[in-house]
């Protein structure tokens, strides 16, 4: 059991003092929601009720100052779980096009410990497969380039493919071509028929952001040279359950893998789950390595065999999770509201996408929050979706000194703090919300 589970709730059932007594009014809609809806995998009918966060925005929908006076779009973010392939989803399809715009405005390579996380992997694999001059590595959702930099500079051919423009140019810009496009089956066949199949596919947090998730791996599979491997990379379900990242649910993030939901997936579609690793990146990361061929490792039978184990395949390890959130919600606005009382400023750091579920989720808006910074240009000026407070660069720290900031980007904690060491020094706090709230003096 975690540490946010013990504090939270002892019983791991959910109930404590701060779970509201009146019902939740949703309730019987979402379990009928759950019953009539289908899952986005296996197609199997009827899901298991897991959580209900209600209508939030676009959690990457930033509002520039001309547009504060329009209201949020607002949209149902509600999950539930498969008991046939085990798999955590949300039941609404936000259209892509709305979610991966011109203007996305996640950069990857605004965070020094995701770029060496990648470089690792990268090197990891040129060296591990002795990738050359006449190697083609592709990689799904490339955004920026903070990825495929690392084989151009080693001469490898690459080509990205990422459906936001402003991403994808930046990537071009460091030498990356790109291409702008939703990957698919279509686009890997006419791929595979333009320059041949690809030795590696990459394709790091993208599995979950599609709608299509059948026809995405068939994709990869069409993409993959017979020898290749796609090496990808998803947020583990096991992760944001025992630590309580519900504010990695966002419109965004689709599906929540387990090992034996993915497993399904990839067998489903002709590729088979080989090897895997643990991660903490993000939270707590699967690394997959996935091929045309079955030669499954000890690896993966062992994180299968543990998931039965533990029961992450049944609907009985998710139900306890929507009290947990409740009690957690509980916990962040006495805490907010009492150093409030005491007279502290408090700011925020990291306008992440997780960070807009944070803050419209526990309901606090610029009263409380005065602004949150971020070292990404594309979200400086711009306000949070539904809670508007306004984002500013990272020096307003030190400038506006705020007794408190909350950490919203939780993920890089130890990156941030280490940064905002003068911030620290100079009697600055930090509040760590996730696994547990947390008041911490610095790194
Ligand atoms: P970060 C993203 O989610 C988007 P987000 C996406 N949906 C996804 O799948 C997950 O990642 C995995 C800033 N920052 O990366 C940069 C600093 O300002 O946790 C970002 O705006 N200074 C594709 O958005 C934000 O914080 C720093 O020193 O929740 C972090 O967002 C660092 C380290 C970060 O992911």
């Amino acid at each position: 059991m975690s540490e946010w589970t013990r504090t939270c709730d002892p019983s791991g059932e959910g109930g404590s003092p701060a779970a509201p007594a009146e019902p939740n009014p949703g309730v019987a809609d979402f379990a009928d929601k759950c019953r009539t809806a289908s899952c986005r995998s296996c197609g199997q009918a009827g899901l298991e009720p897991v959580l209900d966060l209600g209508m939030m925005p676009l959690s990457d929908g930033f509002v520039p100052a001309e547009r504060l006076a329009e209201p949020d779009e607002r949209f149902a973010l509600d999950v539930a779980f498969c008991p046939a392939c085990g798999l955590m989803q949300i039941l609404e399809t936000v259209p892509p096009e709305k979610l991966f715009c011109e203007d996305y405005p996640y950069y990857s390579s605004f965070s020094d410990t995701l770029l060496a996380h990648s470089r690792e992997n990268a090197l990891e694999l040129i060296e591990g497969r002795g990738l050359g001059r006449d190697s083609f590595v592709v990689e799904v959702a490339s955004n920026d380039g903070y990825l495929l930099r690392n084989f151009v500079e080693r001469g490898i051919e690459v080509l990205g493919i990422d459906p936001a423009e402003g991403p994808a140019r930046a990537a071009r810009s460091r030498g990356v071509p790109t291409t702008c496009a939703f990957f698919g089956k279509e686009l890997a066949r006419s791929l595979r028929e333009e320059r041949g199949p690809a030795d590696v596919l990459l394709a790091n947090n993208v599995l979950a952001h599609v709608a299509d998730t059948n026809g995405f791996v068939q994709g990869i599979r069409t993409l993959l040279a017979d020898d290749g491997v796609a090496v990808i990379e998803v947020p583990y379900v096991r992760d944001l359950i025992d630590h309580g990242e519900f504010d990695t649910i966002y419109h965004e993030h689709l599906c929540y893998f387990s090992v034996t939901a993915l497993d399904h997936l990839f067998r489903r579609n002709g590729l088979f789950l080989n090897d895997v690793r643990r991660l903490s990146i993000h939270g707590g990361s699967l690394r997959l390595y996935v091929e045309r061929v079955e030669r499954v490792g000890e690896r993966v039978r062992e994180m299968l065999a543990a998931e039965r184990r533990d029961g992450l395949d049944q609907p009985a390890y998710y139900r306890g999770f929507a009290r947990r959130v409740e009690t957690f919600r509980g916990q962040m606005r006495a805490l907010l509201a009492d150093l409030k009382e005491r007279g502290a400023r408090l700011a925020a750091y990291g306008a992440a996408a997780k960070g807009t579920i944070m803050l419209n989720y526990i309901g606090v808006d610029a009263d409380t929050i005065e602004f949150v910074v971020d070292r990404n240009v594309h979200k400086q000026g711009k306000y949070v979706p539904g809670v508007r407070i306004p984002i500013a660069p990272t020096e307003a720290l030190l400038e506006r000194r705020p007794d408190y900031t909350l950490i919203l980007a939780w993920n890089f904690k130890d990156e941030i703090m280490r940064q905002q060491a003068a911030y620290a020094d100079a009697g600055g706090r930090f509040i760590v919300p996730i696994p547990q709230p947390e008041i911490v003096a610095g790194a």
